[in-house]
């Protein structure tokens, strides 16, 4: 007891009901407009600022990016080397989105992107764009697409829209600017040499225009999106316009790849193997764990595959990664202050496999039962400045082996290094804490698993030893996860 009268002298108590700490500063919505930093009234920095976007964004933690395309019905992962697989081949006739949405739901996904045009060029949906053929001038429709498939009628983008939305999963498209086999399309330019089978000639100019056109109609039917996806980018060409057209459409919608057309931008990780750098923090604008000083805010998303040896199409006889490597993926990624992107196939019928079913529902077991409920304390504790939190068990210790830390960073991210230290149930001197993690970046989510492994704890305390402004903790549990 005499140590939680000395924590009691050193602590101002907020909530001892075991309720989460209520620590909701009265904070007014900032009247910068989106993008913008905002300069720190105690250290004078520039902190940048989410928008409400970004951080409803962040806060999603587990999504899907789903391969599903004519690459589904080939042996070749994304038609690498200029491959127009033969229409005919797409043909789902299982097809049924609901079946992807149990899948998604119990992963734990909270938001769904489906691939409507990958390398190929085949789009998923109908499409009333004509375009003219070169040098001839011959005006033909764009009818690359699963209106002239065996599954005619069919309309996949619909379907995924409502089964997403009946569970209320968040949805986008990804839709590849700069890549499209069947139009002689690489790094965005048509190229100028010889076709191979099933390729058309066209003029840069009409390529351009289709673009536009299929987002265009991308944009238009099937209601609010949540995220785009800009694999690879654009052409600087298509820079301007796609701003526009997005400002116009979809304003509210996440931008992968997407600083510089949207203020609701966020960057990709730089790799496709489910792993943040540590620190990884929610500004800058680069491909890898960002820039602290930056005074943008751009998030990273950790898209990785289910499959082994980045494999995203479906394939024959492909192995899947182990769950023990998927847990690893989820603590180096969401732990990290990443979305975890995990890819989605499913196969050519048109559902997912069993055993890749199993595997997503495994690793959300792992997910629901490691953090879905924290170990509870007696007890939490605040100091004035926000710089501690302890947490007691005093009367009833426990026995825990990681934390988890999320940063409010609705006035922007401002932590820049922590501690958190556990006093053991044995311990005589109520000034002896131990280290069992430390860190710089939190964000919206920081897991540290302790390299001490489990320990029977009093207490447990986080220090915010670095900020550049009053930090605002929104949550900080302890778990013991098998
Ligand atoms: C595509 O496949 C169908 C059905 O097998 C076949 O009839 C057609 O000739 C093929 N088209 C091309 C261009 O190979
Ligand atoms: C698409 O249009 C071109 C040009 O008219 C034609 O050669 C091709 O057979 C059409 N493809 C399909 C699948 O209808
Ligand atoms: C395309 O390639 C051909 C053959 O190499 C060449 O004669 C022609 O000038 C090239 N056209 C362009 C626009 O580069
Ligand atoms: C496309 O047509 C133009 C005009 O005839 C020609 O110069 C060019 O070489 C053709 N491109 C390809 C890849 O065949
Ligand atoms: C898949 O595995 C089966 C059984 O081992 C084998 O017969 C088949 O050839 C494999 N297919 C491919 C595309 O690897
Ligand atoms: C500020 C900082 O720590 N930046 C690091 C972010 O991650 C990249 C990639 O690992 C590092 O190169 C940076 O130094």
């Amino acid at each position: 007891m005499r140590k939680v009268s000395f924590l009691l002298f050193l602590l101002f108590v907020l909530k001892n009901d075991g309720r989460l700490i209520r620590y909701q500063r009265q904070r007014q919505h900032s009247p910068l407009p989106s993008g913008k930093y905002r300069i720190s009234p105690t250290t004078g920095v520039r902190i940048a600022l989410p928008t409400p976007e970004q951080l409803q964004w962040q806060s999603q933690e587990l999504g899907v990016l789903i391969h599903f395309n004519i690459a589904t019905y080939i042996n070749n992962d994304g038609c690498i080397d200029q491959i127009v697989p033969n229409i005919s081949l797409f043909n789902p006739y299982l097809l049924n989105t609901d079946n992807w949405v149990q899948t998604m739901l119990d992963f734990g996904a909270k938001y769904a992107v489906l691939v409507a045009k990958h390398a190929c060029g085949f789009l998923m949906a109908p499409s009333n764009v004509k375009f003219p053929l070169n040098p001839t001038g011959k005006i033909i429709s764009y009818n690359y697409t699963v209106d002239y498939s065996p599954v005619k009628g069919l309309n996949i983008l619909d379907e995924f829209i409502k089964s997403c939305e009946n569970k209320q999963i968040r949805t986008g498209f990804y839709y590849t600017v700069v890549t499209n086999n069947w139009l002689n399309v690489e790094s965005g330019f048509v190229q100028n040499r010889t076709l191979k089978p099933g390729q058309l000639n066209i003029t840069q100019k009409t390529y351009d225009n289709i673009v536009l056109q299929q987002l265009r109609e991308l944009w238009t039917n099937y209601g609010t999106l949540d995220e785009i996806w800009f694999d690879g980018g654009y052409t600087t060409t298509l820079k301007d316009p796609i701003t526009a057209l997005l400002a116009e459409l979809q304003p509210q919608a996440i931008a992968f790849n997407g600083y510089g057309i949207s203020p609701n931008s966020v960057r990709w990780i730089g790799t496709e193997m489910g792993v943040a750098p540590d620190p990884n923090w929610s500004t800058g604008i680069t491909n890898d764990g960002g820039d602290p000083n930056s005074p943008i805010f751009c998030p990273a998303e950790c898209d990785t595959t289910l499959q082994a040896h980045d494999r995203w199409f479906w394939g024959v006889n492909v192995t899947l990664r182990s769950l023990s490597e998927l847990i690893q993926v989820y603590h180096e990624t969401v732990g990290r202050n990443c979305l975890l992107m995990l890819d989605l196939t499913p196969d050519r019928t048109g559902l997912i496999p069993s055993a890749y079913a199993r595997r997503y529902k495994q690793l959300g077991d792992f997910i629901r039962s490691c953090y879905g409920t924290p170990v509870l304390p007696m007890e939490r504790l605040i100091s004035d400045d926000s710089l501690q939190y302890i947490q007691l068990f005093v009367s009833s210790p426990v026995t825990v082996d990681r934390s988890v830390i999320q940063e409010d960073q609705t006035d922007g991210q401002v932590i820049r290094a922590y501690v958190v230290d556990v006093q053991l149930v044995d311990t005589t001197n109520i000034h002896q804490w131990m280290k069992v993690a430390q860190g710089t970046s939190i964000g919206n989510k920081k897991i540290d698993i302790w390299q001490v492994g489990p320990q029977l704890i009093n207490a447990v305390r986080l220090t915010i030893i670095k900020t550049v402004d009053k930090p605002v903790i929104k949550s900080f549990t302890v778990h013991l996860c098998n």
